[in-house]
C-alpha cells in the first residue's frame, strides 16, 4: 500500500491553451470552492497545496492558429507542462501524494514525466472517452489536449517541436490501460494496434461490467498488483447527462456510478501514487446545475480515489 501517512499536495493547473474553448482555465478554482480540500481532508488525509501556474497569462496568449506543423499553442502547452512536471516531481520526491486538478489534458504530459521519472515502474490508468495519443502528424484538430501520451511515450519523435524536447521518452507502451474510449480518432486506432496498448471501451464496459473492466486493465499493466499506478481521470469518460460541464463531450459515456467505481477500485487496491482530475470546463454549462453537477462530479472523483467509500 503506497502512501499510509495520507500526505497529497493539490497541484493546482488553471490552464486551457491546449485545447480551443474558454473556460478550462476555471477548472481548479470551481473545484476548490466547492470544498475539495476540506473534503479530502476529512479523509483523513494532510493537504497542502501548489499553484505551479502563478504569475503566468496563457490565456492571453492563447490562439486558434495552427503552426506549420499544424499544432496549436506549443510554446505555452510546452511551458505549462515542464512547471507542471517540476512541481509534480518536488511533491512525489517529497513522498506526497500529488493530486493534479485542471485544466485541460495536455497538462498530462508534464503529470506522466513527472510520475514516470520519479518511479519508472508507474503505470498508468488513462480514464478518458478519448486516447489522446495523438501525434504531431496524425493529430487533425492540432489541440494539444488530444496529444499528451504520445510525447512521453516517444512515438513519432522525429516529428516534435522543438519546445518538446524536455520531455523524457519514459512511458512504455504496455504501462498504460485505458478504460471508457469511446471516440478514438483512425489514426490513434492504428497506434493502439501497433503497440497492442490495452484499451477497455464502452463496448468492453456494457459485455463485462466495470467491475471485470478495471481487473482486466490492471492485470494487463499490474499483474502482480505491485506497481504504483497513477491515474488520469478526464471527467468526459462520464456520459454528459452527469458531466455536461466539459469541452469534448460524447454521449454513451460511464454512468456516474461507473465513473465512480473505477476511483473506489484504486483507491481499494492500495496502488494509487498520483492522480489528475481534468477537463471540468464551468464555462459549458447550460445551466446552473450543469456546472454543479460537474464540478460536483470531479469532486466525487476525487474523495473516491483517495478512499471515500471504503469500509
Ligand atoms: B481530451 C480529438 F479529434 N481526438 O485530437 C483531438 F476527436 O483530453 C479529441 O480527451 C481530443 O478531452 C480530446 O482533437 C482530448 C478529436
Ligand atoms: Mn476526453
Ligand atoms: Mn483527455
Ligand atoms: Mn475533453
Amino acid at each position: 500500500r503506497f502512501h499510509p501517512d495520507r500526505k497529497a499536495t493539490i497541484i493546482t493547473a488553471p490552464f486551457s491553451g491546449g485545447q480551443p474553448k474558454n473556460g478550462t482555465e476555471l477548472g481548479p478554482k470551481f473545484i476548490l470552492d466547492a470544498g475539495f480540500k476540506s473534503q479530502i481532508e476529512e479523509l483523513g488525509w494532510q493537504v497542502d497545496m501548489k499553484h505551479p501556474l502563478e504569475g503566468t497569462n496563457y490565456e492571453d496568449l492563447r490562439t486558434d492558429e495552427k503552426d506549420q506543423q499544424g499544432l496549436k499553442n506549443v510554446g505555452i502547452v510546452s511551458d505549462c507542462c515542464h512547471r507542471i512536471y517540476k512541481s509534480i516531481k518536488e511533491t512525489a520526491a517529497s513522498g506526497r501524494l500529488p493530486i493534479t486538478i485542471g485544466g485541460d489534458h495536455s497538462i498530462g504530459t508534464g503529470t506522466l514525466a513527472a510520475m514516470l521519472e520519479h518511479n519508472p515502474d508507474t503505470c498508468v490508468l488513462w480514464i478518458d472517452a478519448h486516447a489522446d495519443i495523438n501525434t504531431p502528424s496524425t493529430t487533425e484538430s492540432g489541440n494539444l489536449h488530444g496529444c499528451p501520451v504520445s510525447f512521453v511515450m516517444g512515438l513519432d519523435s522525429e516529428s516534435y517541436p522543438k519546445e518538446y524536447q524536455w520531455v523524457p521518452k519514459v512511458l512504455k507502451p504496455n504501462r498504460i490501460a485505458y478504460i471508457g474510449l469511446r471516440d478514438v480518432d483512425a489514426g490513434e486506432k492504428e497506434i493502439l494496434r501497433k503497440y497492442n496498448i490495452p484499451a477497455f471501451s464502452m463496448h468492453h464496459i456494457d459485455k463485462y461490467g466495470i467491475g471485470k473492466v478495471f481487473e482486466m486493465a490492471l492485470d494487463k499493466i499490474n499483474p502482480n498488483r505491485e506497481f504504483p499506478v497513477h491515474m488520469s481521470y478526464d471527467v468526459d469518460a462520464i456520459d454528459p447527462s452527469f458531466v455536461p460541464a466539459t469541452g469534448t463531450r460524447v454521449e454513451g459515456g460511464l454512468s456516474l456510478r461507473e465513473g465512480l467505481y473505477i476511483a473506489e477500485a484504486i483507491a481499494e487496491s492500495g496502488l494509487l501514487s498520483s492522480l489528475d482530475i481534468v477537463e471540468t470546463n464551468p464555462l459549458l454549462g447550460e445551466s446552473q446545475q450543469n456546472v454543479l453537477d460537474t464540478v460536483g462530479a470531479a469532486c466525487a472523483i476525487g474523495r473516491c480515489a483517495m478512499g471515500q467509500t471504503l469500509l
